[in-house]
């Protein structure tokens, strides 16, 4: 066994990288063709053009675009992934898994036009499964799912010519454009990075989050908990880390086996204990309440604790030092999907045929790892944290309406009195150049102190949950009196988790629910919301950015933004996209600066909408409170 203190931590790594490459952080280096690499001169003096001629515009725009491909792709083969699945589960060679959500399946058929008559639940998944798959490998006309939008954001999209025709295909054009000597007008490759990024958000990440719905069941509001103190020192602990449930799932599932619990009796442990880490965590405490260790920065300081006896990842924001620092411990890191092997690993082969029976393998193997721990390594922090989270699009209409008017109208009605701003989207990970989680606390704290209710997913949502912000009582403690008086009311915390970072599907289908109740204008650009990234690091999180600018939604990033190096292009993200769009980018890094911004937003949209005096007037008498 290696000891700790002779590997390098992320820290340590990060200090060791330093000072980073200013070109790199400009977005000037172009790495594209053998003539290169090339880099542009930030400065008047030295080079200003690529050995091609590429320009810094061209430059920067393209690896923007690659971005956006790289994280479309994650998104979107995360949701083929799940395709798949659904299609084995519905043909019955999915053992373990099944169809949950009924509701939803028929909701899904009947908008993809599947006639369900006289067919059995099996058949209709089948073909919604079908279906589904053949939007990543079409050619011509658009994505089905980008038909739910509002119906002026999609006159806005088939003008510009952006309306995804298939995910695949926007990815694999993407590629194309940024290869050596093809798009080379800046301008036009950003008109791409809408319609792939728009491919990802309405086409790859919605398909995966509706089929994991049906399959897994939609959230519905669920208790749990967070921190390293989830981790028990008497128990056999099996962290799961990653994105896609498919694994994960099984894993729930095989934990509650009773011959595998008393196999863990016998070894002298008190039970299975699971815990996630990033998006899987996510996932999974959405749907069975499973306790979340932390999120993406927590990764290696699990291992630490030495009373882990397993970490199981599958995609996705998995360190690659992950074997090293288990070499330090008694932990085994095990890799599940033929997509991503790890050095030093074991790599335990998963297919949805053998998903129940290789989970098992995985469990077994953590119990029989549980008499290797060493005592003296074990040292897990204390903190532990209550949340509430399980806020699909589905959920937040039944809880505003009730079961047999589910609506947004409670919601609008709120919005329009004043009591809500308006609504923040504050979404993914960390980045070890901030202090970990401090943007995301320092950011939504200020959002709720003043009204703005805050829609949450992937690690910006772990981040607030360690600090009670997700807790329905704890929370309110931080809210303004309009919010605290709604989130009292109806009983949900001021800051709602929507789940993964594939679910921000799920906010583009709240914010268009919003649209269609009424009231606050035809068009998501019209809404008082806005949306932040303030620790980003994942090419995913571009992605997303530049589907929710795409989608009418004024969106900020913090820590660093990947285009300073060309002015033209920068001045168009934060600017001229939104005379095209409605919704716009903009770099911020001070949390507290973040939330000035997106509340200014929110107040001149407020405006535009004529409901800014409503806010005004926000004490109310006892005869206006009778009219509510
Ligand atoms: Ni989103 Fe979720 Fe976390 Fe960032 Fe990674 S886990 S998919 S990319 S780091 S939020
Ligand atoms: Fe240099 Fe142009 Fe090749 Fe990029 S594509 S490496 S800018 S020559």
């Amino acid at each position: 066994m290696k000891n700790i203190n002779e590997i390098q931590m992320y820290q340590q790594r990060f200090e060791s990288q330093k000072p980073q490459c200013g070109f790199g952080l400009l977005g000037i280096c172009c790495r594209n063709c053998a003539l290169g690499p090339c880099r542009i001169s930030p400065f008047e003096e030295g080079a200003q053009l690529g050995v091609c001629g590429a320009n810094a515009d061209t430059i920067t725009a393209r690896n923007f675009l690659r971005m956006v491909a790289a994280g479309a792709s994650a998104h979107s083969d995360h949701g083929r992934a799940v395709a798949e699945t659904f299609i084995k589960v519905a043909k019955g060679e999915a053992p373990g898994y099944e169809i949950k959500d009924e509701y939803k399946l028929l909701k899904l058929a009947f908008e993809m036009g599947i006639k369900i008559d006289g067919l059995k639940k099996e058949e209709i998944a089948l073909q919604v499964g079908e279906k589904c798959l053949a939007e990543f490998g079409k050619q011509e006309g658009s994505l089905i799912l980008t038909k739910r939008a509002p119906l002026k954001r999609q006159k806005i999209w088939t003008a510009l010519n952006i309306v995804p025709r298939g995910i695949d295909r926007e990815i694999v054009e993407a590629l194309h454009r940024t290869h050596m000597g093809t798009d080379q007008d800046y301008l036009n490759l950003m008109l791409h990075a809408s319609r792939c990024a728009l491919g990802d958000g309405w086409g790859g990440s919605m398909i995966a989050t509706e089929l994991q719905d049906i399959m897994f069941g939609t959230p519905v509001p669920v208790r749990g908990r967070v921190n390293f103190g989830v981790l028990k020192e008497n128990c056999v602990n099996i962290i799961v880390h990653g994105h896609e449930p498919l694994l994960s799932e099984m894993i729930v599932l095989a934990a509650e086996d009773p011959q595998l619990v008393q196999m863990a009796k016998d070894k002298g442990a008190e039970e299975i204990n699971i815990g996630g880490i990033c998006c899987t965590a996510n996932e999974i405490l959405m749907r069975h309440g499973i306790p979340i260790i932390g999120n993406f920065l927590n990764q290696e300081m699990a291992i630490t604790t030495g009373a882990v006896e397993i970490m199981a990842v599958d995609v996705q924001c998995i360190m690659q030092s992950l074997p090293l620092v288990a070499s330090c411990f008694h932990t085994k890191i095990i890799t599940t999907s033929e997509k991503a092997k790890i050095t030093g690993a074991i790599h335990i082969s998963f297919t949805e045929e053998n998903a129940f029976e290789k989970a098992k393998e995985i469990v077994k193997m953590a119990i029989e790892n549980f008499a290797n721990r060493k005592k003296s390594d074990i040292s897990i922090p204390e903190q532990e944290m209550d949340l509430v989270a399980g806020f699909s699009h589905e959920t937040i209409s039944y809880i505003l309406g009730g079961m047999f008017r589910a609506s947004y109208k409670p919601l609008n009605d709120n919005i329009i009195n004043g009591r809500i701003r308006g609504v923040a989207g504050v979404v993914g990970c960390n980045n070890c150049k901030v202090v970990q989680d401090s943007v995301h606390l320092k950011l939504v704290k200020k959002l709720i102190e003043n009204d703005v209710l805050v829609l949450q997913t992937g690690c910006s949502a772990i981040a607030c949950a360690k600090e009670g912000l997700l807790d329905s009582i704890r929370g309110l403690d931080f809210c303004g009196k309009g919010l605290r008086e709604v989130c009292e009311a109806v009983g949900i915390p001021p800051v709602i988790h929507m789940g993964s970072c594939v679910d921000n599907s799920r906010i583009l289908v709240a914010a268009t629910a919003l649209v269609k109740e009424g009231g606050l204008g035809d068009d998501i650009s019209d809404l008082p919301a806005a949306g932040a990234a303030p620790e980003w690091m994942s090419e995913k999180a571009i992605s997303i950015g530049q589907y929710f600018v795409a989608s009418g939604v004024f969106t900020i990033f913090g820590v660093t933004w990947p285009t300073l190096g060309s002015e033209n292009l920068t001045r168009y993200l934060f600017n001229e996209i939104e005379n095209q769009l409605g919704g716009k980018w903009a770099f911020e890094s001070d949390g507290e600066k973040i939330a000035q911004l997106m509340i200014k937003h929110i107040d001149e949209k407020r405006k535009k909408l004529g409901i800014d005096r409503a806010r005004e007037r926000i004490l109310f008498d006892m005869e206006m409170r009778r009219q509510l």
